[in-house]
């Protein structure tokens, strides 16, 4: 007898959209993928990207057994072997590295799933118990993170799903048509609604082209923007002052240092005209004095060069001096991912790492440095053993070349978790093949709405695939690790994951959110409409006293790029032209490449030029062009466009370099250099030279 049923799940995706869905499973195959048409924020749409997850999931290329290597690191050359030899294999050369010096291990791994069972759960409790090095998972969003928390605390923002609401929405260094779609839909209900929508974006992306404006700031120079902006707040006194005296602090100091951030040198810093930076201000500060919401959607865009953690720290003082806190569609949303109360500690057992052993702690964003340091006495022991799951370091991380080359390694043993045999798969020495979210149970936070989720497992693991949590609890095994905590299944990890004992998470449990799928935290409406700023001192800190013992600027300021024409003239006079690689729509970072049908959308890696810097160089439309600076070097096929401000070009990735005609992609040319604060990538902070090949 056949049999259709609807399971409950969630989008696993690193997208702050973080979608309900509904899986269609006939006679244990699952058919079709939707959005969940209750579920407040998917709406029952889906991104073409995960409306095709079953053509991802079923797909040929699937890894379906374990693997070990044969052939050199990087060819990718693999045989097939069992579970039992497979993890043998692996429990031995750990135990053997263990022995000697625990810290050699490291895991590599980062939001490939959002699920916290499969990511930091059963996977933590083994290292920790090995007491292997720990890694700073800073790849996305950490500077960003940090100068927030200095400023306002936790993150936590306006709910997205008072968008429509707002008459005013700065999206700030993010297209949310491409990578936060259900944020889009309701930013067009807010204009169908009479609300003035601004971008500020160095490049005219998807988003940009439908606002009503376009403010294309030159990268890395949007703390400039933001000090401008409270400038021409303070001088037109354009303030809530009622606001700035009961939940701020340091107003004096503030207006102090913005008072030299004049509109003039604010538009030559960022490269727009003084009308821009005048106008934005007074929009923002007269629409509060209406006592009309203004929104900041801040993205990530903005973080991902040298000064990225003052960006975000300028940005996000911006409400607090117009009082746009005081309503719910008011304020600044980065992410939500602080409104949810987790059980950390629970899910990843510190407390398990041997008590007298020295810890070290490995930034992922510099893994290729750190993979070819030889080991020292600040450094550490040299990286012997590397765990990658969730993640494809080859394609993702910067400087690609010193990354290839420390994967390379002869004397590194590295095993790779993954769907398919990526480039990072083509380094591994033993490959497992992971289930995917249609396959594993999983608990879900969100970085973009209050809800917190679970995904049920519709259909059963595809040929040998083994979830992350069940193939860490194998090796713990394997490793004679006999702590209780360490047979929990995926099921009982998922159970933990929330702490249903807090307020906010109190009304559900476990057992109600996979049969709703979904559940709502209870925050207040308006987060800070009478201060509560989780900073040390409950206000939003214009002063910051943390910053000032972090050794940074306590007030805002302004960082310029490592690597612009301005801040650095004579590497300009090599590489003139500024470079972005933000993503493509349909891709999810390095995840889809191998789907034939939306690589065929996206066509091949592109490089859009601006007319004139194509003139310059003789280069016309669909010539092929080679990207390179001292780092290296990858070629992409031109796009004379606009699109791209005057000195700059935007490659959109994250391309897999195997499928790219020259096998590299534009991290080739980015570098290891870290954010101000939070250790963060520099991915839009470099500079290039672009020829005709
Ligand atoms: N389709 C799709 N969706 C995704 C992803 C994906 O790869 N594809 N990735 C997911 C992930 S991991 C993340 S972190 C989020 C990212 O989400 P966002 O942070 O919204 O990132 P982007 O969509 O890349 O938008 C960044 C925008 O910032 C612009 N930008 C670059 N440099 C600067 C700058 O210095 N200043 C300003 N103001 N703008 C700048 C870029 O041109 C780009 O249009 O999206 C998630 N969603
Ligand atoms: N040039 C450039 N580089 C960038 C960026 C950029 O804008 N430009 N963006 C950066 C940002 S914001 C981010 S977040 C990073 C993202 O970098 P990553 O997190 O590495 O990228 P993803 O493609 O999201 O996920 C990586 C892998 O996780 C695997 N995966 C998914 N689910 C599972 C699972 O359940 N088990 C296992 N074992 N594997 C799974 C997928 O198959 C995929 O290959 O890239 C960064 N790199
Ligand atoms: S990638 Fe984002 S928009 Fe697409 S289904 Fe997943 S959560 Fe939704
Ligand atoms: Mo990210």
């Amino acid at each position: 007898m056949s049999s259709t049923t609807i399971v409950r799940a969630v989008c696993p995706h690193d997208c702050p959209d973080t979608c309900a869905l509904l899986v269609t499973v006939k006679d244990g195959v699952a058919t079709e993928v939707k959005g969940d048409p209750t579920h407040p924020t998917t709406g029952g749409v889906l991104c073409t990207k995960v409306a095709r997850y079953t053509e991802r999931t079923y797909h040929p290329d699937r890894l379906l057994y374990p693997q070990k290597r044969v052939g050199k690191k990087g060819e990718g050359q693999f045989e097939r072997i069992s579970w039992e030899e497979a993890i043998r294999a692996i429990a031995a050369r750990l135990k053997e590295i263990a022995a000697r010096e625990p810290l050699a291990i490291l895991p590599y791994s980062y939001a490939g799933t959002m699920g916290l069972v499969q990511g930091e759960s059963m996977s933590a409790r083994v290292l920790n118990k090995l007491g292997a090095s720990f890694l700073d998972r800073t790849i996305c969003a950490s500077a960003g993170g940090r100068g927030y928390q200095y400023t306002l605390g936790d993150r936590i923002g306006t709910d997205v799903e008072q968008t429509q609401n707002a008459r005013l929405i700065i999206i700030w260094g993010g297209n949310p048509i491409a990578s936060n779609l259900h944020f889009w839909t309701r930013v067009q209900e807010a204009k169908r609604n009479g609300a003035r929508i601004i971008a500020i974006d160095p490049y005219r992306s998807l988003t940009a082209e439908k606002c009503h404006q376009h403010i294309a700031i030159s990268p890395g120079t949007d703390s400039a923007l933001a000090l401008g902006m409270m400038h021409v707040l303070i001088r037109d006194d354009l303030l809530d002052h009622d606001y700035i005296e009961r939940y701020t602090l340091g107003f004096a100091a503030l207006r102090e240092r913005v008072a030299e951030w004049t509109p003039e040198r604010v538009a030559k810093t960022c490269g727009i005209s003084v009308e821009e930076v005048v106008e934005l201000s007074r929009a923002y500060g007269e629409g509060a004095q209406r006592g009309e919401p203004s929104l900041i959607r801040m993205n990530y865009g903005v973080q991902r060069s040298h000064g990225g953690g003052m960006a975000v720290r300028n940005i996000a003082c911006l409400p607090a001096l117009v009082g746009a806190w005081r309503h719910a569609a008011g304020g600044v949303l980065l992410s939500a991912s602080g409104s949810f109360v987790k059980n950390t500690a629970l899910l990843e057992r510190l407390d398990l790492f041997p008590q007298q052993q020295a810890r070290r702690t490995i930034n992922m964003s510099d893994i290729g440095n750190s993979l070819l340091h030889p080991g020292s006495l600040e450094f550490g022991p040299k990286i012997e053993a590397l765990i990658v799951y969730n993640s494809n370091p080859v394609a993702i991380a910067p400087e690609s070349a010193k990354v290839a080359q420390g994967f390379a390694r002869d004397d590194l043993f590295t095993v790779v978790l993954e769907h398919f045999q990526t480039d990072t798969a083509d380094y591994a020495d033993i490959l497992l093949p992971a289930t995917t979210q249609l396959e594993h149970v999983d608990a879900h936070a969100s970085y973009g709405h209050r809800y917190m989720m679970a995904n049920n497992a519709a259909i059963a693991p595809m040929g040998e695939a083994k979830s992350n949590a069940e193939i860490f609890r194998l090796l713990a095994k394997e490793l004679g690790f006999t702590d209780a905590c360490f047979s929990e299944s995926d099921d009982a990890l998922g159970a933990q994951a929330f702490n249903y004992e807090h307020e906010r998470s109190a009304h559900t449990n476990w057992r109600a959110l996979k049969e709703q799928g979904w559940s709502k935290l209870r925050l207040p409406e308006i987060p800070f409409a009478q201060g509560g700023f989780t900073t040390p001192s409950g206000k939003c800190e214009f002063y910051s006293e943390q910053m000032l013992a972090a050794g940074l600027d306590p007030l805002p300021t302004y960082i310029p790029p490592y690597e612009s024409p301005a801040s650095n003239p004579e590497l300009a006079a090599k590489y003139p032209l500024a470079m972005i690689s933000p993503p493509a729509r349909n891709f999810l970072n390095s995840t889809f490449v191998n789907v034939q049908s939306l690589r065929d959308t996206e066509g091949e890696p592109h490089l859009d030029l601006h007319p004139q810097d194509a003139a310059q160089r003789q280069i016309q439309a669909g010539d092929m062009v080679r990207i390179f600076n001292d780092r290296g070097s990858f070629v992409a096929k031109a796009r004379i466009t606009d699109k791209a401000r005057q000195g700059l070009v935007v490659g959109l990735s994250i391309w897999w370099k195997k499928l790219a005609s020259d096998h590299k992609n534009a991290n080739e040319v980015t570098s290891q250099r870290l954010t101000d604060m939070g250790g963060g990538p520099t991915f839009y902070d470099l500079l290039v030279q672009v020829e005709k090949t």
